[in-house]
């Protein structure tokens, strides 16, 4: 199990919240996500045999927003 935190972009309310949550928490292979909009920040908890980081930042980046490094 891989837990990695994303600087992330562009979230400004609930819906963006729930939007990455539910779209990066149906990656096979991701065990939890947390969304902190306050911090910009979305931990991200998964197999690392399963899935990497850059899956995640693409599947956020596909839903418009920016991820830091
Ligand atoms: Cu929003």
């Amino acid at each position: 199990m891989k837990q990695i935190t994303l600087q992330v972009q562009g979230m400004s309310c609930g819906h963006c919240v729930s939007s990455i949550e539910d779209n990066v928490g149906e990656i096979s292979g991701v065990k939890s996500i947390t969304v902190k909009l306050e911090d910009g920040k979305v931990e991200v908890e998964f197999d690392s045999n399963k899935v990497t980081t850059d899956d995640v930042k693409k599947e956020i980046e596909e839903l418009g927003y920016e991820v830091g490094s």
